[in-house]
């Protein structure tokens, strides 16, 4: 235990002056690139000829700009942003009725782990989850439109950081949060921290028929920091894993304060348990929600020691093995399942800390891996040979090592501090080996400067080799936190909006347009087309909405041009408003007109030769 402590006090030093390790490796990092971008063979490898498609999607959180950017791999080109918890002029997503509804009162979001939905533990190409830690809430992307669905606010919590990653069956997604507050967020001062403040984990669940996301329960933790989770597989199917940290509980200084006590835990929890104590009413109504206190309904949640301020967990392929990354320690620990379950049969505890039992270290770990050198390790993903990949943040490798022997097998340097790292299918119960993309979190020298801020940076490394070899690199925007890699042929995209679909506002043939008013309301049934909108196609300019000041206003807008990608855009000059409607869609923007005045409307999306003659006129009569 002693050398563990002076060990890791060593590496907290040399986490604090990370900095100056940077500089040591830009020298080093920037020759091997070098050599890199001229070795034919790696280019051939990434380059994907036109007419070929992409082998892989790569979805990469966009962190604090709120959305989510898909690339190809292997060629690494960016193909879409998709805004999921910010708005977005492009695709008028926060102006249009539904987007704006589902944003709220939020202009912004910090968009961290994406998960996809999956089906015996495998990603089934059907839904993207992802949460917001900037504003506390929870997304779900649709994989056939490439749209957000819903998003959720979770009452109780605050910044859900240690999430998302669903169960095997996608039953559940956890939103474990990093900032513990008073339930309900009332006031209440910092010196009853330990009595007031709780870390609150919601259980979260997806219904495909309403694609309505839902709060099934929720969990008050203890009031420490709760960083990243991961869910159980095949044997370990019904549980899962989280790190914490602060479990200090420090409410000043947490630089310091947080890394005092020589370990903190895992939390592991029975999600099956948890849900039967809700179905047998264990538990208390707060603020509208079903909240278990471990204090008070037992079972189903345990902790385990860990070396101090670990950052990610990970569950093995096969289920049987939880990998934490040591972060401030210099290594990887290996936890089993079967032991941690054999304890708990066994009530094998070493206390408990807030009610909930502690296992002992020792019976539930199975090693500790410290691979000579390698500092900072954050998170571990896996290949089809169940290795083991994971991230040095301050030592700016990926380490290739066995969970079952904890030796090290290979080393690459990558530039520079790699937060995540994601393997082909990573996740799921059999990843495809082949790639890992490493997400660096600072990209210097490596792309045409764009001053003194860079993007981040994600290299693709090739692991079909002896050797892992970087064979490519991409700019990315702020910033991934995680990614997920699919299976292209996985997809299945929708080509049009489905004219069938019932969907009360559309309109599809032109005769049928029309401007309807009720008291101050005016709705407006068009359709645009090549190259023009109509709004009323009996009016003698179908092509002008006209209103009074101060009327609320509904435009109703369907894309009747059947057509691949032939997209129309729909703006108010100087009106602020501007949305989308893609082939077969239906859109609607709501808005009280109360400025008057002439207002051109245009078609924002280059559709035809004559997109620019696809305007009209938006007049707004003055009140008298
Ligand atoms: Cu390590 Cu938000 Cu997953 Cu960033 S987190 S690295
Ligand atoms: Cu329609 Cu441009």
């Amino acid at each position: 235990m002693k050398k563990l402590v002076s060990a890791v006090s060593g590496v907290l030093a040399g986490f604090l002056a990370a900095t100056v390790f940077f500089a040591d490796f830009t020298n080093i990092g920037s020759q091997s690139s070098a050599e890199d971008s001229t070795n034919k063979s790696n280019a051939e490898k990434v380059y994907v000829p036109f007419g070929k498609l992409d082998e892989y999607y790569l979805f990469a959180s966009g962190g604090h700009s709120g959305q989510m950017f898909i690339y190809g791999v292997p060629s690494m080109r960016h193909i879409r942003t998709v805004p999921v918890f910010s708005p977005d002029s492009a695709t008028g997503y926060g102006f249009d009725k539904h987007s704006k509804e589902l944003m709220g009162d939020y202009t912004w979001g910090d968009l961290h782990h994406p998960a996809f939905s999956e089906t015996n533990g495998d990603y089934d190409g059907k839904w993207l989850f992802a949460t917001d830690v900037g504003n506390s809430r929870a997304a779900v992307m649709d994989l056939k439109t490439f749209t957000t669905k819903d998003i959720i606010n979770v009452p109780n919590t605050s910044g859900p950081h240690c999430a998302a990653f669903v169960t095997e069956n996608t039953e559940y997604m956890f939103l474990p949060t990093r900032f513990a507050v008073p339930i309900g967020r009332e006031y209440a001062s910092l010196d009853d921290y330990s009595q007031k403040y709780r870390g609150v984990m919601s259980a979260v669940t997806f219904d495909e028929k309403t694609e309505k996301l839902n709060i099934a329960y929720q969990v008050a933790l203890p009031p420490w920091s709760y960083d990243l989770s991961d869910a159980g597989k095949k044997m370990s199917k019904d549980w899962a894993v989280m790190t914490t940290y602060n479990t200090e509980e420090a409410t000043t200084n947490l630089e310091i304060n947080a890394s005092q006590a020589d370990r903190d835990y895992i939390i592991l929890f029975n999600w099956k348990e948890l849900e039967k104590m809700v179905a047998d009413g264990k538990y208390e109504n707060i603020t509208g929600q079903k909240m278990i206190f471990p204090e008070k309904q037992k079972g189903g949640i345990y902790l385990v020691p860990v070396a101090k301020s670990p950052h990610g967990v990970d569950v093995t392929p096969d289920g049987t093995r939880f990998i934490a990354s040591g972060k401030l320690a210099p290594s990887m620990t290996v936890f089993s399942f079967e032991k941690a379950f054999e304890a708990i049969k066994n009530k094998d505890f070493a206390g408990d800390r807030n009610g909930i039992p502690i296992l002992k270290y020792e019976s539930v770990m199975e090693r500790e891996v410290n691979p000579e050198n390698a500092l900072g390790p954050l998170h571990t993903q896996f290949d089809d040979k169940g290795m083991a990949y994971t991230t040095m943040f301050i030592s700016s490798e990926i380490v290739k090592w066995d969970p079952n022997t904890g030796e090290t097998l290979d080393r690459v340097p990558v530039q520079y501090s790699p937060g995540h790292s994601v393997a082909a299918e990573g996740d799921t119960v059999s990843p495809d080996g082949k790639y890992i993309i490493a997400l660096n979190k600072i990209a210097k020298d490596s792309y045409l400067s764009v001053g003194p801020s860079h993007p981040e940076s994600m290299q693709l490394i090739d692991l079909s080799g002896d050797k892992m070899e970087v064979i490519q690199s991409a700019p990315v925007n702020p910033e991934p936190h995680y990614a997920q890699m699919i299976k292209a042929d996985k997809l299945n995209p929708l080509k049009i909006y489905p004219k069938e679909e019932n969907r009360p506002d559309s309109v599809w043939k032109q005769e049928d347009t029309r401007i309807e008013r009720k008291g101050n309301e005016v709705h407006v049934y068009g359709v645009a087309l090549r190259s023009k909108f109509i709004f009323d196609a009996k009016a003698e300019r179908p092509d002008v909405i006209e209103v009074n000041e101060g009327d609320k206003v509904f435009i109703h807008l369907t894309n009747i041009d059947l057509d691949q990608d032939i997209t129309h855009g729909f703006a108010i000059n100087s009106y602020n408003l501007n949305m989308e409607v893609q082939p077969g869609q239906t859109n609607t923007l709501e808005f009280v007109a109360d400025k008057a005045g002439t207002y051109p409307l245009y078609c924002t999306n280059f559709c035809s030769a004559l997109h620019q003659e696809m305007t009209g006129y938006f007049l707004v009569k003055p009140k008298k």
